[in-house]
């Protein structure tokens, strides 16, 4: 019981400053970019097969589709405190209005998830838009919230 007592006290010693060390920030700029590459890399060939630059096959859209919708939920928990300066396109906005930027990103997981369910259907035309509507969830945070 000690022990456990000790334990807890060290752990709000470590982490009660609220100060962030530039390496632990470093690290959440990884992440949450890993997560963006991720879905990056998975929605350039859903566009490219829509454009026509590569085969339309439904299953392998609907795949893409899935991991996008999963990982749109992993980012956020990136955004730790003033992660605005370091290898990072985030401008510092994001934390003046965090909440707005909370909202936006919630908006991309929503079109990702219906993106997911749509593709999953035979409706090719809605499938489509839902991907239209997913790249400007993408689109209206960058613009907002992202250097160039
Ligand atoms: C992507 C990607 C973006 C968005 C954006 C959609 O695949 O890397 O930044 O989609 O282009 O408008």
């Amino acid at each position: 019981m000690k022990r456990f007592f000790l334990g807890c006290l060290a752990l709000v010693m470590l982490t009660g400053t609220g100060v962030a060390s530039a390496q632990s920030i470093e690290k959440a700029i990884k992440y949450r970019q890993g997560a963006f590459s991720v879905m990056g890399w998975h929605f350039g060939a859903i566009v490219d097969m829509i454009k026509g630059k590569r085969p339309f096959d439904r299953e392998d859209f609907a795949r893409r589709a899935k991991i996008i919708s999963d990982v749109s939920f992993i980012p956020l928990e990136g955004f730790v405190a003033n992660s605005f300066e370091g290898s990072t396109k985030s401008k510092v906005e994001i934390w003046a209005n965090f909440s707005d930027f909370e909202a936006k990103l919630k908006q991309m997981q929503e079109a990702a998830t219906h993106l997911s369910t749509a593709s999953l259907s035979d409706d090719y035309d809605a499938t489509k838009r839902a991907a239209i509507k997913l790249g400007k969830t993408c689109k209206s945070c960058h613009d907002e919230y992202r250097n160039k």
